[in-house]
This record gives structure tokens, C-alpha cells and sequence, in this order.
């Protein structure tokens, strides 16, 4: 083969490692991908796959936020289940529009803005239907360098890993803003305003609508308002996250109150919904993005633009999911019955932090943890080092990420205990 390759003057292609390439015809170019080395592990679906792997019948995954039952089970809603025999064999499968399923755009803005909000009932709101949260954050970050190429996105310190990623391959320039402060496991509110104040003019701010990832701290209501009048004078763009509508406090309209302040204030704002969390439909990948806009006239020109990025990407988003969370919004029991599994679920997780504190309490440490009480959503950031956890996932097979945090939803009556005395022996 190698003869051949030579041959035909393509040595430069050839690849030096001397794979068994029996299969390439003689004379065919080889070695594309020869400078390709391989991509670092994701800090978070990297766990998983290490977790997937280990064979330790004691193994525990604390890594990704994906909700588990008290047997540590992944769970699929009943609300869910119930719209899936209402769509089953009745729906075609035609393409969706690009923007996605008009209705579950609808229901999913209510849910965010609320049902009677002004800037819906003007119809000044662009939604398309996204990828999930992901996709959302992405198809923003696009917009924002197609239409404000040279502004600067501001993120916190910490955040969920994968928004640095997203603002960088859209080739946004990113900033970072202080969010939290490790010496008192809360918010840094003073450092926050402090870099939000020196932020230029025109740029954009990613802000967690609720239950921070991964620190669990969210502003109070008095904080965001000093923040909404902070980005009103000094002209910055709030774009919200919100992957955890209903994970902070069970309750999906009191965990939008962030939204609600800056609408009251009047911006213009964005915001990316996932239903992956709340409604339990990881893998469907179904979510919004809605931009609030001036009047009605720019969201119709808003939105056609965000189906044009859309368009050569993924042409259009998939239909099942969509059908689901429509179903299941529009009809009044059915959205009665999910805002009570959120409750479910969102009381379970708060079950556990105190089970998880409690535990560590009793194994006598010294260490103060009435963090893992305070903090709020999927997540409990430790304050775990690096080393520690890695002695966690080598001498427990406990995994979560290198960052200390704990995903609570993975934390069953069944490994508390098991947990609390890993982390005790690690951090004594
Ligand atoms: N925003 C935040 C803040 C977030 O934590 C996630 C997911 C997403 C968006 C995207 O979720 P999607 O499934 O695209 O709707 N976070 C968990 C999973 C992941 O990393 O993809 C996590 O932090 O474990």
C-alpha cells in the first residue's frame, strides 16, 4: 500500500503509524486527519463515561445533572408517559417549521414570561424552538456575532463548563465577571457588581435564571433588582440561562422571578429554556430561545433571522420532544400533575442535602458543611479540591466532577451514607 501511495507523489499524506490498512486500495489518499490528536475529555459527560466503565459494583455517579430516583434510577414523568399515549400513532412525521413547533413555542414563553405577560400579549417576543438548553445558548451566541459582531460576552466565574465552549466556537469575545466567593460559599455580589460596572457599553452578560450551576448561589430578589437597574444604566444586555425552571424551589413561576424583575425594568432580554431537567426529557433535546424585542414587526425579523442560522445547521429541531411538552402544557391536568413531580423532585434533592450534611455531622467532621443545605437546585458545589475528589473516584469509585460538584439528584438513601464517609475520609 505504501508503495502505491508513494507512487502516486501522496507521500505527504501518508500516515507514519503503521495502522493495518489492508483495506485502502492502492493509490487512495490516506493521512487526512494525521495532525487530529485526541480532544480532551468534557469535565462533565467525561464522568460519565468513566463512571460507565468502572465495574465496582459500589460505583456512584454524582457527576452529570440528570435527575435519579431514590434507587438511583433515571426517571421517566407520569405526565410524560401520559402525553405519549395521547401522541402515539396519531402524529405524521413531517418536517417541523424551522423555527419548531409554533404551539410549543407559545406554551414554552408563558411558562417563562408568564401567561399574561405584556411584551407576549404585544407579541414582542421572538421564541424559536432549540436543541435544548444547549442548542439555545448556541443559536444566541451565533445571533450575537451575526448582529453585534463586536461585542463581548461577560460570563460568571464559575460556571456550567460547556458556555465557555459555546461563546467560543460562535468566536464571541469573552469576558468573565466574579459570581462566587469560596470564602463564604455565597455570592460575591460586590465583586460581581464591581466587573459588571466596568463592562462596556453594548455588551452582553449570561446570567442563571435560577439554581446556579455549578455553585447552587442565586441572587435574592433585591439583588437582581439592583442588578436589572445596573444593566439599564449602563446599557448592558441580560441573556438568562434557565436549564432548572422548577429545580430551585419546586416551584416553576417563583424560580423565574429574575426574569419577571428585568421584565418589569423593562429590557430587552433573552432568554435559553431547556425542558431536559424539569420535564425530564434529556435526550429529546427540547428547548426555546426567545429574544424580547422592541415591537411586534422586529421579533417577526428577529426570529426569521434566528431560522436562517438555524437553517444550514440542523435545518429544523426534531418533533417528538416538542410534541411532548406541548402536549403536557396544554392540557390543565397534565401540567397540574408536572408541577407536582417537579415538587417531587425538587423535594427529594433538598431531602438529601440535609441526609448528606446530617451524615457527615454524625461521621463527627469538623469541616462546616451547612452549605450543602443552603445552596440551592441540582447541584452542591463542596468545595472538594481536585486531589480530593480524585481520591473520591479512585479509593470509592465516587465520581462527580474535578471542580467538587456533588450532583445531589444522584444522592439515594441507598449511598448517603456511603458518600458522607468517603467524603469524611478524604477530607479529614
Ligand atoms: N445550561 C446549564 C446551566 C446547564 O447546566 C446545562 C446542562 C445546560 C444549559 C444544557 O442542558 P441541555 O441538556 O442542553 O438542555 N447541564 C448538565 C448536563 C451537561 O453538562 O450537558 C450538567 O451540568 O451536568
Amino acid at each position: 500500500m505504501a508503495s502505491g501511495l508513494v507512487r502516486n507523489g501522496a507521500k505527504r499524506f501518508m500516515s507514519t503509524a503503521a495502522a493495518p490498512a489492508s483495506s485502502v486500495p492502492a493509490g487512495a489518499r490516506s493521512g487526512w486527519w494525521e495532525a487530529v490528536q485526541p480532544a480532551a475529555r468534557d469535565p462533565i459527560l467525561g464522568v460519565t463515561e468513566a463512571f460507565l466503565a468502572d465495574s465496582d459494583p459500589k460505583k456512584v455517579n454524582v457527576g452529570v445533572g440528570a435527575y435519579r430516583n431514590d434507587e438511583g434510577k433515571p426517571v421517566v414523568l407520569e405526565c410524560v408517559r401520559k402525553a405519549e399515549q395521547i401522541i402515539a400513532g396519531k402524529q405524521n412525521m413531517e418536517y417541523l417549521p424551522m423555527g419548531g413547533l409554533v404551539k410549543f413555542n407559545d406554551l414554552s414563553v408563558k411558562l417563562a414570561y408568564g401567561d399574561t405577560a405584556p411584551v407576549l400579549e404585544e407579541k414582542r417576543v421572538a421564541a424559536v424552538q432549540t436543541l435544548s438548553g444547549t442548542g439555545a445558548c448556541r443559536l444566541f451566541a451565533d445571533f450575537q456575532k451575526r448582529f453585534k459582531p463586536d461585542s463581548r460576552i461577560y460570563i460568571p466565574v464559575p460556571t456550567w463548563a460547556n458556555h465557555h465552549n459555546i461563546w467560543r466556537d460562535a468566536r464571541v469575545e469573552a469576558h468573565t465577571f466574579r459570581y462566587y466567593k469560596p470564602s463564604t460559599r455565597g455570592l460575591d455580589f460586590e465583586g460581581l457588581m464591581e466587573d459588571l460596572k466596568k463592562a462596556p457599553e453594548g455588551s452582553f452578560v449570561l446570567l442563571h435564571a435560577c439554581a446556579h450551576n455549578p455553585t447552587g448561589v442565586d441572587p435574592t430578589a433585591d439583588q437582581w433588582k439592583e442588578m436589572s437597574q445596573l444593566f439599564k444604566s449602563n446599557g448592558l444586555f441580560p441573556f438568562f440561562d434557565m436549564a432548572y425552571q422548577g429545580f430551585a424551589s419546586g416551584d416553576t413561576v417563583r424560580d423565574a422571578q429574575a426574569i419577571r424583575i428585568f421584565m418589569e425594568d423593562g429590557h430587552q432580554l433573552a432568554c435559553a429554556q431547556s425542558f431536559a431537567k424539569n420535564m425530564g426529557l434529556y435526550g429529546q433535546r427540547v428547548g426555546c430561545l426567545s429574544v424580547v424585542c422592541d415591537n411586534s414587526q422586529q421579533a417577526v425579523n428577529v426570529k426569521s433571522q434566528l431560522q436562517q442560522i438555524a437553517r444550514p445547521m440542523y435545518s429544523n429541531p426534531p418533533l417528538h420532544g416538542a410534541q411532548i411538552v406541548t402536549t403536557v402544557l396544554s392540557d390543565p391536568e397534565l401540567k397540574e400533575q408536572w408541577y407536582k413531580e417537579v415538587k417531587v423532585m425538587a423535594d427529594r434533592i433538598i431531602g438529601m442535602r440535609e441526609a448528606l450534611k446530617s451524615n457527615l455531622e454524625k461521621l463527627g467532621s469538623s469541616l462546616p458543611w451547612k452549605h450543602i443545605t443552603e445552596q440551592i437546585g441540582m447541584f452542591c458545589y463542596s468545595g472538594l479540591t481536585e486531589d480530593q475528589v480524585d481520591r473520591l473516584t479512585k479509593e470509592f469509585h465516587i465520581y462527580m466532577t474535578r471542580n467538587g460538584r456533588i450532583s445531589m439528584a444522584g444522592v439515594t438513601t441507598g449511598n448517603v451514607e456511603y458518600l458522607a464517609n468517603a467524603i469524611h475520609e478524604v477530607t479529614k
